[in-house]
């Protein structure tokens, strides 16, 4: 296959302004009649090429003329019709077998009820079409099926006609008032529970809210339905921006490839991130479903409203979109944790993928499969990107900036380019040198050392900035580095900048020249700078502190990423240390240290739990070249054994004052969980015996998953004797229930137990494992691969071999989840050897499949390169 480029993009020959679609379902031969209104765009005599792949074409009309053979030409995914005018309705008969797409892309089955997905390039699978986001059109949809088999038959927009056909059959037609281009449409049929509820608009109109979920699932609707009305009113307050349609529906599936989807007026979900009740979901469940919700609600107007021109600007709705979600659930939750947690995810996956072979901007230049393009640099750096904007504008400046876009381009398809602009041109605010953060892979580094001189009560600070080669990029250029800076006193208080360099508000400085200085004034004696308050930049920085500068960051720091930020460079210090056999031991003051934040009562639960965390292994990874993956975890273990005794005590009494008598979602509540989690897992280090008596009558007393889930983690991780039992429980009590039983083969997949392998055999033979279904491959296989180190990297290389079997399986049954599945594998580079040596033999295997998807074939070899 070859790659697309960025820079080859060519405004469409012709456009389809009005799509007439009729889908008469059937499981095995679906017929899906469509009417296009086309025209030619400019002055021209090319063909008409329409995108479609797996179609059987019955008939084709042009102006109610049958075409003749010799004026059309079919290839495995276009169609071509030559010799047109300017102006002409295409008449054009497919079939399609929903049963058999096991890919989940198009129109498709899922566990009886049909369903689509259609980005990015799906909706080629469903019938001839202009298969790109710059085409837009009004969309009828007619569904024609059983309205017994399937009660509700829904698609975008407003149901404008219902009829019984003499057939017995029943016609549902919907139309979509907003043109849009095919990635959002959107059918649905089946037999669901509904939960209803309205939201009355800012301007009073009153929005129809429908959820619909799988037949006896109405008691773990709620929190989705409370979410969504959340996101319409935070969207209000926010941004001014108001819902559009009279209606809006979303539907939990069972299979889905991605967490949800935001067509409009009909939204599709991965039901992970619809169903929930403190029964069968944790905290994060809740969490993940909050932020899924506003989301793909957000959606609708940075992405539906204002769409992408070409898939290359997936970043200008994804980057913006998920910032735009970051920020409700941190108004949701009023939490600085959230903060943390978002820069975990960089810092673990996308700081990996800069350093490895699919390295892309966060918009990309080349392409081969797209699907292989919804990445967390796409997505997560590019929030990232969005919120340096909002750093270097302020809240007011970013909002002037949004309602530029908008005025200016509602109801378009547009570019990055053109949201920068309107940032520009709202603030008068120059951001041609930011914009290399659209143009540039890789991860930033900038190095700062300071000088204090007592004489002049100066201190300075010498900042440099340099950015690694990436797979797809040699050289790199400065960036626009938004700093956000603090100084402190040895006790930990902050002091005032006072400074000649401009600073914006919030004490953020910009670099953005190779090296830069900063002189501040007035400074009684050598301070701790904090020098990423609020990780205000995705980069990689590196100052010298010296362990009590860390300390006194962790312990007194205003900012609360900060804090942990010092507590894990520290801690990362030692881990590797140990790791490379110069030092034996953790020094006693670090571990004074944290035993000094478990005591501390100023620190809230949520916070002090983060700071009680070891560096995770990938974030660890991304630190460093060619590791030897057993001396980092024979490290980890060390510190963790070192440690524990330390906090064993304090651990042991917070985590009884930490229970719960009753259950309750709110964040208070969540942080006591939270927090009792850490505490439990650092008492099973200290003390197996303990921890299996707690984790055996937590598990039993609890009414909730959070805590349930928190034992089985720990019983789990520390291969505690109460695990088997507990886990046969588990089953016993959710064997039929899929979404669930997730839970339980991630903890399978990350065993930490030498019959963790011989066990997958075992499991992948339960009934409520299917491969075909990306959730349950997912939690199963990502938890071995992506989660359980010591056993995916077994020194006999069994462990990367199963990945490939499982990867060589998916490969046919569905390419996007076995895209995914295989990243483990593509890091090999970052291994010593034998590991490097094996995981690259694997993945030279899969590369000579041959059937292999584009999706594995791009990624594989660019791995190989
Ligand atoms: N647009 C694909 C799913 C999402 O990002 O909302
Ligand atoms: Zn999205």
């Amino acid at each position: 296959a070859k790659a697309k480029l960025l820079s080859d993009y060519q405004a469409p020959d012709f456009t389809i302004d009005q799509i007439e679609l009729t889908i008469e379902l059937d499981a095995e031969n679906t017929k899906v009649t469509s009417t296009l209104r086309v025209q030619r765009q400019g002055k021209h005599d090319r063909p008409l090429i329409l995108d479609g792949e797996q179609l059987q074409l019955q008939s084709l009309h042009i102006d109610g003329q049958a075409v003749p053979q010799q004026q059309y030409h079919q290839t495995d995914s276009t169609l071509t019709i030559s010799d047109i005018g300017d102006e002409l309705t295409v008449d054009i008969v497919v079939t399609i077998n929903p049963a058999a797409n096991t890919s989940l892309e198009g129109l498709y089955l899922s566990d009886g009820a049909f369903c689509t997905q259609c980005e990015a390039e799906g909706f080629r699978k469903i019938t001839y079409y202009l298969d790109r986001p710059d085409v837009l059109a009004r969309f009828t949809t007619k569904i024609i099926g059983d309205v017994e088999q399937f009660p509700f038959m829904l698609s975008n927009g407003n149901q404008i006609a219902k009829q019984q056909l003499a057939d017995g059959r029943t016609a549902v037609t919907w139309q979509d008032p907003f043109p849009k281009p095919c990635y959002l449409f959107a059918l649905v049929a089946g037999d669901f529970d509904l939960l209803e509820d309205s939201f009355t608009t800012m301007s009073g109109r009153d929005v129809c809210l429908q959820l619909f979920v799988d037949k006896g699932n109405l008691d773990r609707a709620d929190y989705a339905m409370e979410s969504l009305k959340n996101s319409m009113a935070w969207d209000e307050k926010v941004y001014g921006l108001e819902y559009d349609l009279d209606i809006y529906m979303v539907v939990a599936v069972d299979f889905f490839n991605m967490g949800a989807m935001e067509n409009k007026g009909l939204n599709v979900f991965n039901s992970k991130y619809v169903l929930a009740n403190p029964s069968s979901a944790t905290d994060q469940d809740f969490n993940g479903i909050e932020s899924v919700i506003g989301h793909e609600y957000f959606h609708n107007w940075t992405g539906n409203r204002v769409t992408c021109r070409d898939w290359f600007q997936l970043s200008l709705k994804e980057g913006l979109t998920v910032f735009r979600d970051q920020c409700f659930s941190e108004d949701m939750t009023g939490s600085a944790v959230n903060r943390i947690d978002d820069v975990a995810i960089i810092r673990s996956h996308q700081f990996a993928e800069d350093a490895g072979p699919m390295a892309h901007p966060i918009r990309p230049q080349s392409v081969i499969e797209m699907n292989n393009f919804y990445t967390v640099t796409v997505y997560n750096k590019g929030a990232e990107v969005i919120r340096m904007m909002h750093t270097l504008l302020g809240a007011d400046g970013f909002r002037r900036g949004m309602d530029l876009y908008f005025e200016r381009h509602d109801g378009q398809a547009v570019t990055c380019d053109d949201f920068v602009a309107a940032m520009e041109d709202a603030n008068s605010f120059d951001l041609s040198h930011f914009k290399t953060w659209y143009q540039q892979a890789g991860t930033p580094e900038v190095t700062v050392t300071d000088h204090y001189d007592a004489d002049s009560q100066t201190y300075t600070l010498e900042f440099s900035q340099q950015t690694p080669a990436t797979a797809d990029q040699a050289d790199k250029k400065a960036t626009h580095v938004p700093l956000r800076l603090g100084l402190y006193d040895s006790d930990g208080a902050a002091l005032p900048l006072n400074t000649d360099s401009p600073l914006t508000d919030g004490n953020v400085y910009s670099l953005i020249t190779d090296t830069d200085t900063l002189v501040f004034n007035g400074v009684a004696s050598h301070p701790t700078p904090a020098l990423l308050k609020g990780f205000s930049a995705p980069i990689k920085l590196s100052y010298d502190y010296s362990d009590e500068q860390l300390l006194t960051l962790s312990q007194h720091c205003d900012d609360g990423f900060t804090r942990w930020d010092a507590m894990q460079t520290l801690l990362a210090r030692y881990i590797w240390g140990i790791a490379d056999g110069v030092i034996n031991e953790v020094p006693t003051q670090v571990i004074a240290g944290l035993v000094a934040i478990s005591q501390n009562q100023h620190i809230d639960d949520a916070l002090k739990a983060r700071l009680l965390q070891l560096p995770t292994v990938n974030g660890l990874l991304n630190q460093r070249e060619q590791i030897d993956i057993h001396a980092l975890l024979d490290a980890l273990e060390t510190i963790r054994q070192q440690v524990a005794p330390a906090l064993h005590q304090t651990c042991t009494s917070l985590y009884s004052e930490l229970q719960q008598s009753q259950y309750s979602l709110d964040a208070a509540s969540i942080a006591k969980r939270s927090l009792s989690a850490s505490c439990l897992s650092w008492i099973a280090e200290a003390n197996g015996q303990q921890a299996d008596q707690l984790c055996q009558s937590l598990y039993d007393s609890s009414d909730n998953m959070t805590e349930q889930l928190n034992a089985l983690t720990i019983a789990n991780r520390f291969d505690l004797p109460c695990r088997s039992s507990l886990m046969d429980q588990f089953e016993q009590r959710w064997q039929d229930d899929g979404l669930v039983m997730d839970k339980w083969l991630n903890l399978q997949g990350c065993w930490n137990s030498e019959q963790c392998f011989d066990n997958l055999k075992t499991v992948e033979a339960k009934p409520f494992f299917k491969l075909t279904n990306p959730n349950r491959a997912r939690s199963l296989i990502a938890g071995f691969a992506a989660m359980n180190y010591r056993y995916f990297h077994a020194e006999d290389g069994s462990g990367y071999q199963w990945l490939s079997q499982k990867i060589q399986n998916l490969n046919s049954i569905n390419p996007q989840i076995a895209a995914r599945l295989i990243n483990p594998l593509t890091q090999w580079r970052k291994f010593t050897a034998p590991q490097s040596i094996q995981m690259k033999a694997c993945l030279e295997q899969i590369y000579q499949l041959k059937d292999l998807s584009k999706d594995l074939h791009e990624i594989v070899g660019k791995s190989l390169e």
